[in-house]
């Protein structure tokens, strides 16, 4: 028999980020120019899964182009010396590549299947968020739950860049409905989108100079538990990044007509007393959170949506 374990699954959680990363101080590692704030969610979710390959090359059973996974394989390797070629598929319980973090749960639940692969799950949790940031920058939110604070940190190497869990999703919950726009790939990843905005957009540095007042903000709210305030924080932090990447050179927008229908009904239901906010990421589908309690009446309201594929349901855990 082996001494090492046959097949390996891990599993890691979509986040969706109130305070967002859309910036790098340096590209080859993913190192972010600013601090990003999170919440990780129950239901959505990736598994990775890895065995060692009946050939002598990898195979990768992955959506769409495995170049990040690879790129996580690699650090891990460097890590760890075992270059046996293996077998790994990765799979998502909900839609891939259309701005709802599957790179982020993806390369996180792949950076923890590898590390009870080639390391018997003996590496450290710094060393396992070094393969998965590597591969994608917010995968290193998706290896903790509840709110999840993403420190930029100043190493060149990436050595105080970590993230943990600020507050456990017990202290503030919250839930999640999300307005499916569109389930297809987005046409620009962030990756690109974020380098021509780097490039390009005169709000760029006017986004990052702000980014310590949203985070002290946001860290505030959730503290005091205070929903007003993290709707404020968390859609003015939203719109800025969405103005960068408007005022990109070409200009880069995400939205689509049912984007614009899911936040007017944020704004609708607002006005009628519901507490809730939007968040949207890099692809057209708007993420609302509300108090638990409020769940099930933003739900009906966004399914009475048209120009919508489908409606969500999740929450922070
Ligand atoms: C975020 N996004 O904070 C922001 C908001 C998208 C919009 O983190 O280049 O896929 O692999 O580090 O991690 C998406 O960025 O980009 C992202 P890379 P990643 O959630």
């Amino acid at each position: 028999m082996p001494e090492f374990l046959e097949k390996v699954t891990a599993t890691a959680p979509s986040n969706i980020a109130l305070v967002k990363y859309w910036g790098k101080r340096d590209k080859e590692l993913n190192l972010p120019l600013t601090s990003s704030f999170s919440v990780s969610l129950s239901e959505m979710n990736s598994t990775a899964t890895i065995e060692e390959s009946p050939t002598n090359e990898d195979i990768w059973e992955i959506y769409g182009n495995p170049n990040k996974a690879k790129r996580v394989l690699e650090a891990a390797r460097l890590s760890t010396q075992d270059r046996r070629p293996l077998k790994i598929s990765i799979t998502n319980n909900f839609p891939s590549g259309a701005g709802l973090a599957s790179s982020a749960s993806s390369m996180a639940a792949l950076a923890k299947a590898l590390n009870l692969f080639l390391a018997k799950g003996e590496m450290s949790l710094d060393t396992i968020s070094h393969w998965a940031r590597v591969g994608s920058g917010s995968a290193v939110r998706s290896l903790h739950k509840g709110f999840v604070l993403w420190e930029a940190g100043s190493d060149d190497f990436g050595e105080d860049c970590l993230a943990h869990t600020a507050f456990e999703a017990s202290h503030f919950p919250l839930a999640l409905t999300v307005c499916v726009v569109d389930d297809r790939p987005k046409p620009i990843s962030s990756t690109q989108a974020m380098e021509i905005s780097r490039k390009t957009s005169p709000l760029y540095d006017r986004f990052h100079e702000q980014n310590a007042d949203y985070i002290e903000k946001v860290i505030q709210a959730v503290r005091e538990k205070n929903f007003d305030i993290l709707t404020e924080v968390s859609e003015a932090n939203c719109q800025a990044m969405h103005a960068v990447m408007r005022t990109s050179n070409p200009s880069i927008d995400y939205f689509q007509i049912g984007t614009n229908k899911a936040i007017e009904c944020v704004l609708r239901m607002r006005r009628q007393g519901i507490p809730c906010f939007f968040s949207i990421d890099a692809g057209p589908n708007v993420k609302i959170f509300s108090p638990p309690e409020y769940a099930d009446v933003v739900f009906q309201n966004c399914r009475q949506l048209k120009d919508l594929r489908k409606v969500l349901r999740d929450f922070v855990a």
